[in-house]
């Protein structure tokens, strides 16, 4: 099949060096972008329950919001997919990455392919490849806004995504991942309230942290104490400090609507956001058909690694055929790639065992 946005041979060779590649135009709408970031300045800003996962979570969006299934689906971005790993594809995962105006960096990190919920501490794949491709996980971050160097861009190091660089589990507020929960936080009464309805860090309870504390006394510093303390017991990954080419550090600056795509080898982190602005990015995340998606699912098990109740996940094909058989699948129709507000009722035909 003839694709018009395939990579060429340099390209595929380049992105095989450094293990990311763009940015490129994902052909999307100025105004359909600015609507995807309006959407999610609302996410944010309200926290609400996700449609799919009866609590808070940044993830899989495009099973409730159209618009960004369709984003996800454009031919600019399959068709370069397919040039790097092959014709069957799934698109398994979505997540905002969101950064507040004044958020710190994002650590430098590896994910080797499985998605064990490292970042809060856990060790629950949830991806089983088959495949013997070396690119049967892809990522491909959209940029919501223009990129510059102040507002919490996306880095790589180039070509690190050939080995793995050892990890420590450190207690959480150290770790890569962490997001201080505090920024632009100066209320006690706020942090509690946040803490109640499990809104201080992502995929982490915290609504019994304040159970059976008279928090009508607590100062700004006891209470972020009690956060801290809670917090620290908790272990998640860090990238030990590794040894690299400072000119193999590169900065990706898309325009709103351009995307990269990159293997989740590849080390990456972001800088600080230290605009006045919020910052929304949005990845998905893509996989070769072969591999089986949430194992677990098959023992009963529909709690993910970041404690997300997966049981009304779906896969969306986006080329080829499903080789797996297992996975459960929603169908991409004409009805639901019409732009329109979330809704619960996005319907699927699941295809796979459930
Ligand atoms: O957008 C960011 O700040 C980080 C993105 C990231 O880590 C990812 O897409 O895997």
């Amino acid at each position: 099949m003839e694709r018009q946005y395939s990579l060429t041979d340099e390209e595929v060779s380049k992105f095989e060096a450094d293990g990311f590649i763009g940015p490129f135009d994902s052909g999307m709408p100025p105004h359909e972008i600015e609507a995807l970031r309006g959407f999610f300045e609302d996410v944010m800003s309200r926290q609400p329950d996700h449609p799919l996962y009866g609590r808070f979570s940044v993830r899989d969006y495009h099973l409730a919001n159209p618009q960004l299934l369709s984003l996800f689906t454009r031919p600019e971005i399959v068709d370069r997919l397919v040039a790097i790993a092959g014709e069957d594809l799934t698109l398994w995962r979505s997540k905002l990455f969101y950064k507040r105006a004044g958020e710190g960096d994002l650590g430098w990190h590896q994910d080797w392919g499985f998605f064990n919920g490292e970042e809060i501490g856990n060790d629950k794949p949830s991806l089983l490849p088959t495949s013997t491709t070396d690119y049967w996980d892809l990522a491909v971050w959209t940029a919501l806004e223009d990129m510059n160097y102040d507002n919490g861009p996306l880095q790589f190091v180039r070509g690190t995504h050939k080995r793995r660089y050892p990890i420590e589990m450190v207690p959480m507020p150290k770790s890569a991942f962490f997001a201080d929960p505090f920024v632009n936080v100066n209320d006690p009464a706020e942090i509690v309230e946040l803490a109640k309805r499990s809104r201080l860090v992502l995929d982490v309870d915290t609504s019994r942290l304040f159970d059976g504390i008279d928090t009508s006394t607590l100062t700004i510093e006891g209470t972020k104490k009690i956060v801290q303390d809670e917090l620290s017991r908790l272990r998640a990954a860090i990238t030990l400090p590794f040894e690299c080419d400072p000119s193999d550090i590169v900065t990706v600056l898309p325009k709103a609507g351009q995307f990269v795509i990159f293997t989740e080898r590849t080390m990456h982190g972001s800088l600080a956001n230290t605009t006045t602005r919020n910052r929304a990015a949005i990845n998905c995340r893509v996989t070769t058909t072969d591999t089986l998606i949430y194992p677990g699912r098959l023992r009963g098990d529909f709690i993910d690694g970041s404690n997300v109740n997966i049981a009304k996940h779906k896969c969306i094909l986006i080329s080829g055929r499903d080789l797996n058989g297992q996975n459960v699948y929603g169908e991409i129709t004409p009805q639901s790639l019409t732009a329109a507000p979330p809704s619960s009722d996005f319907t699927y035909a699941a295809h796979g065992a459930d």
